[in-house]
């Protein structure tokens, strides 16, 4: 199995601003922080531990590149591409749209760099330069919407994709997982009223965005049925995502039959996660790996494109992706050194409420062809 990967230093240049979680506002009593919870150096360190463990040497490099406005243009809005880029110069920078997501100076350089990279490793797994890649962009893209940016995102580099890949390679079918914590509000916006793309998100029931991410929202016009939320309930660990990946991605995906799929992934569904409250482990990942690569196997020749989303643990989203990009690459090279203390915490099991939901949405899967 040849993996793909593609880090590049600029994404841990990304500036979230001098606050916590909110811009710093002394007036409010939101204090600054020297790391910001999206600060890039939790994905700097995920970098530094693949290169560390040695998985560095059992992947191939793929070389970033910037998107062209064109790329950017296909899902966003000239407008909210020309504001990002004239905020961007402004020597304090600016925010991607509401107010919780502020960006430095030079920003679109960096975001544009993301999104071009996500491109650049759909091409080279659809071209077969890989087998299957993960790109580790930075910011996040989940969130953004063609008009605006929000939740940390500028541009929604999964959408981008997808896109491109219809445009350009002469793929029609993508299905799109996502399983960052979050719900992932922009594909499934972007796409709603085509059914050319499933888009399927994985998250904690009414994270982020308030009350975005419900069973009951399954795409509009053509595309009904090819959106499905898995809001799982607060609390969920190992078990209940194996059983959401076996379940309901496994089997949507099976019933869709795509030529391509992409995977918006983010680790803050980790059970150190300051920003969400699942308990899932390095195993949990693993399984939902095997789950889209089996998918893809059976539809798409194997081609299957990871990328970064959120994560927000320092400490432990280094192991949950290097515990990610070994399975892609059929490899293991060192074990998660905190699954001593994550895996051993109750709460691994399946719980009937949770298996109550994923069942309840699994009866949507029968609308899908
Ligand atoms: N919530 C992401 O990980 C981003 O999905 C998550 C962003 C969470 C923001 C938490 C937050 C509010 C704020 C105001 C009002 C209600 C809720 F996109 C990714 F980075 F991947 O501030
Ligand atoms: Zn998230």
């Amino acid at each position: 199995m040849t993996t793909g990967y593609l880090w590049d230093e600029i994404f841990g240049w990304h500036d979230t601003g001098s606050g916590a979680l909110f811009p710093a506002d002394p007036t409010a009593g939101h204090q600054p922080l020297g790391h910001h919870v999206a600060h890039p150096d939790t994905k700097r360190r995920m970098h530094e531990l693949i290169c560390v463990s040695g998985l560095i040497d059992h992947l191939t490099r793929i070389q970033p590149r910037t998107a062209t406005e064109a790329e950017l243009t296909r899902v966003h809005t000239a407008e909210h591409v020309g504001r990002i880029r004239r905020d961007s110069e402004l020597p304090k920078g600016g925010d991607a749209g509401d107010g919780i997501s502020p960006f430095g100076k030079g920003a679109y350089r960096i975001a544009a760099l993301g999104a071009g990279s996500a491109i650049a490793m759909t091409e080279a797994v659809v071209d077969g330069t890989v087998d299957n890649g993960y790109a580790l962009v930075n910011p996040a893209g989940h969130h953004a919407l063609p008009e605006t940016g929000m939740g940390f995102c500028i541009f929604n580099n999964v959408a981008i994709a997808a896109r491109h890949a219809q445009a350009a390679l002469g793929i029609e079918r993508i299905a799109i997982v996502d399983w960052d914590v979050h719900h992932g509000n922009g594909a499934q916006a972007i796409f709603a009223d085509d059914p050319s793309v499933l888009t399927v998100s994985l998250h904690q029931d009414r994270c982020f965005p308030p009350n975005s991410g419900l069973v009951t929202e399954r795409g509009t016009g053509a595309g009904h049925g090819y959106n499905i939320n898995i809001p799982m309930p607060v609390g969920t660990g190992d078990g209940g995502y194996q059983y959401a990946a076996e379940t309901v991605i496994g089997p949507a995906l099976e019933a869709f039959a795509p030529e391509l799929v992409l995977v918006a992934s983010g680790f803050d569904p980790n059970a150190m996660d300051p920003l969400a409250r699942q308990l899932v482990t390095s195993r949990g990942f693993i399984s939902l790996t095997e789950t889209v690569m089996a998918a893809a196997d059976r539809s798409a020749h194997g081609r299957l494109v990871l990328l970064q989303e959120g994560g927000y643990s320092p400490v432990y989203v280094p192991f949950c992706g290097l515990a990610t990009i070994e399975t892609l690459a059929g490899v293991h090279v060192l074990d998660d050194a905190i699954l001593p203390v994550v895996g051993g915490m109750g709460g691994h099991d399946l719980e009937p409420h949770q298996k109550a939901l994923v069942d309840q949405v699994a009866e949507l899967i029968a609308d899908v062809h």
